[in-house]
């Protein structure tokens, strides 16, 4: 008999996509069916108030296991990890998280033959030998930061536990995600977001990338449908596996600057590029994401204009209730 996802368990999940995939999965699966955990324990936050909620380091194999006996999880949503600007600051530290807490939620795939496994990759997966638009999902893989080198290795992993042992396990390269709810937990990307509130709550950023930088971006709506549309499609159907191009939208901050103005015309802001810089020099500005069209009906809802209108309508209600 086929199966289906009935209990889930999301790692990582107070992180800034975590927060808002528990809610979706929670809408469509049921409160009780879907288990967020995370290293750390937030105080008042809905996620951990209002359904199960596990304290779980993804580096504890034994307590991987412990928490998929007690729930009987089937699926794993994998978001631990540590994001490009943090790995760059500690590479050792964004080697262990990325690669032993992938290579323990793979081992306990296999151990409790579970139906399926989704592990996010990233566009900091291309380094050299791409081109800057438009990168084609069969392309170069050689990044130049350490975030990116374990993304490589984890997509590798990934497709060879599915050839090897029959894990059905499934990524995305996601761009960077721009979102409203919880802020981003320290990559390179994370400018795109912390405009937003700066912009709304003191008329003023210091960027720290280069006004002309351009990368892909996604808003948060578009991150959650494609990783749950990704998570059910039908395997049969799935010619690739863990590493999905996946694409919305591309814009500099000088751009992204002007069309906030559009909304807040006083608003300045200022560029200071720090090491960050080199890391977004290192990604292309936009990719092909055909694969995952054709293969699960990928199709993106935002983009610059629409998502940018919905971002400060979100946090200029937040910052009016006090809570940004
Ligand atoms: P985040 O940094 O916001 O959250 C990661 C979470 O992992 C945090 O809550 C952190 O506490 C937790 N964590 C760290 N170490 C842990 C450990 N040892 N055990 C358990 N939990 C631990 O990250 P995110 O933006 O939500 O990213 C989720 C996934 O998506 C990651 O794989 C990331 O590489 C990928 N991704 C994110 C973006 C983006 O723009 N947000 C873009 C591309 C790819
Ligand atoms: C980062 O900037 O590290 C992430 C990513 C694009 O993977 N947002």
């Amino acid at each position: 008999m086929k199966r289906s996802i009935k209990k889930i368990l999301v790692t990582g999940a107070l992180g800034q996509i975590g927060t808002e995939l528990v809610l979706a999965l929670r809408k469509k699966y049921g409160v009780n069916n879907v288990i967020a955990s995370d290293i750390k324990h937030k105080e008042n936050n809905p996620l951990t108030k209002n359904g199960p909620f596990e304290i779980l380091d993804i580096l504890k194999l034994n307590d991987i296991e412990k928490t998929i006996e007690k729930y009987e999880i089937d699926t794993i949503f994998h978001l631990a990890a540590i994001l490009s600007a943090v790995g760059e600051k500690d590479p050792a530290l964004c080697w262990n998280v990325n690669m032993t807490g992938t290579l323990n939620i793979l081992n306990s795939s296999i151990k409790y033959n579970l139906l399926r496994v989704i592990i996010p990759s990233s566009i900091a997966v291309w380094g050299k030998g791409v081109p800057k638009y438009m990168v084609p999902q069969e392309s170069v893989l050689k990044p130049s930061s350490m975030y990116g080198v374990t993304k490589v290795a984890g997509e590798l992993l990934c497709d060879y536990y599915v050839q090897k042992f029959g894990v059905d396990c499934r990524g995305l390269r996601y761009p960077g995600i721009i979102s409203s709810e919880t802020l981003p937990g320290g990559g390179t990307t994370d400018y795109a977001v912390e405009i937003f509130y700066e912009a709304v709550k003191n008329n003023y950023y210091n960027c720290f990338l280069k006004p002309e930088t351009e990368l892909p971006m996604m808003y948060m709506p578009d991150c959650i449908k494609a990783t749950i549309d990704l998570a059910e499609a039908e395997f049969e159907d799935l010619k690739h596996h863990s590493d999905f191009n996946v694409a919305a939208m591309t814009f500099d901050a000088q751009t992204l600057a002007k069309e906030i103005q559009k909304h807040l015309p006083n608003f300045i802001i200022e560029y200071n590029p720090d090491y960050r810089q080199a890391i977004a020099d290192s990604w292309p500005a936009s990719i092909d994401d055909s694969a995952a069209r054709e293969e699960w009906n990928w199709k993106p809802n935002y983009d610059l204009g629409a998502m940018t209108k919905d971002m400060l309508e979100k946090l200029t209600k937040k910052f009016k209730d006090g809570l940004i």
